[in-house]
């Protein structure tokens, strides 16, 4: 790829295979922020240390995100969370502990890199979009000088997860989701519409477990599923958050997009809603999705990324 990107994340489940898609899938990643949602920021960036230091990248920079929302009230984990993530965000799996501190300084490093790379450089939040509003209040014409913005959020034609209109991701902080749709122009939305179009089934991460990495995702993945069959009523499968955004971003075509200037509801009956305020824009939400070359995609991207881990490890 010839953009630099970095990613946003509150590392629970999803997120994990939307890590090792993006580095299997060759994106040329340059460091991770991490935020709230799944778990607190710092058990995020615990999470992907440990599984940087799995696959060989543990010399990416992480920096660490703060637990306020943007309306100054503290971050509070939903209890369900333990339930579809585990107590630790990776299905209770014990990883291997890096030991090190990471700085509390997400925005401003945001700032740092959109400042150095410009448009040469994306971004994909995939948890809350904390960290961005506060670089976006600090720094306001990061706006315009940064590449794409990708975000796993939101829904448009389908039901929220947290309330009828309400996406987790949109509602762990509302206000500052708002601030993200009024200031950046290029924006790509994979919201609910499209990932409960999309079923990991456990037939198709069985084949993950013959990796030493991949058995780690193989349990993390069935565990996730569990829960899907107990909140969802699924069966045998769970939904695509998160990694169908890592695939949008090397893939767009896979899914139709609906072009615009949308919004976040802010208001107490409907909030967390995004609305469609323009038909002309550069904000394009997600509305259908190719799902077998979707989960195509991620399955070669994971066999990648596990086999690039398994060499590294035999090259030490
Ligand atoms: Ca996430």
């Amino acid at each position: 790829m010839e953009k630099k990107i970095i990613l946003d994340s509150d590392l629970g489940i999803d997120d994990s295979i939307a890590l090792g898609t993006l580095l299997g899938g060759g994106a040329d990643l340059i460091g991770i922020t991490t935020t709230f949602g799944n778990v607190t920021p710092e058990q995020s960036a615990e999470n992907i240390a440990s599984l940087l230091s799995l696959s060989g990248h543990e010399d990416l920079p992480i920096h660490v995100g703060n637990s306020i929302r943007f309306n100054g009230t503290p971050y509070q984990r939903l209890k369900v969370t333990n339930d579809i993530h585990g107590i630790n965000g990776f299905a209770n799996i014990k990883l291997p502990v890096s030991g090190k501190q990471y700085p509390h300084d997400a925005a401003d490093w945001l700032i740092s890199m959109i400042h150095q790379y410009q448009k040469d450089l994306d971004l994909m939040f995939i948890g809350s979009l904390n960290n961005l509003a506060c670089a976006l209040e600090k720094e306001p014409n990061i706006a315009d000088g940064m590449g794409t913005l990708y975000i796993m959020g939101g829904c448009i034609n389908v039901p929220g997860n947290v309330t009828q209109y309400g996406e987790a991701n949109i509602m762990d902080d509302v206000e500052g989701a708002a601030l993200v749709f009024q200031k950046v122009h290029d924006i790509r939305v994979l919201g609910l519409d499209v990932t409960t179009a999309t079923f990991l089934t456990r037939d198709a991460v069985k084949k993950w477990g013959k990796y030493e990495l991949g058995s780690y995702y193989e349990t993390a993945e069935n565990f996730y599923i569990d829960a899907e069959e107990k909140l969802d009523h699924l069966r045998n499968c769970a939904y695509v958050h998160d990694p169908s955004t890592a695939v949008a971003y090397f893939h767009p075509e896979y899914f139709e997009w609906r072009k615009g200037k949308y919004s976040v509801d802010v208001g107490t009956d409907s909030r967390g809603r995004i609305v469609q305020t323009a038909d002309s824009g550069n904000q394009a939400f997600a509305v259908n999705v190719n799902s077998m070359d979707v989960l195509r995609f991620i399955d070669q991207a994971m066999i990648q990324y596990f086999e690039e881990a398994a060499s590294e490890k035999v090259l030490k």
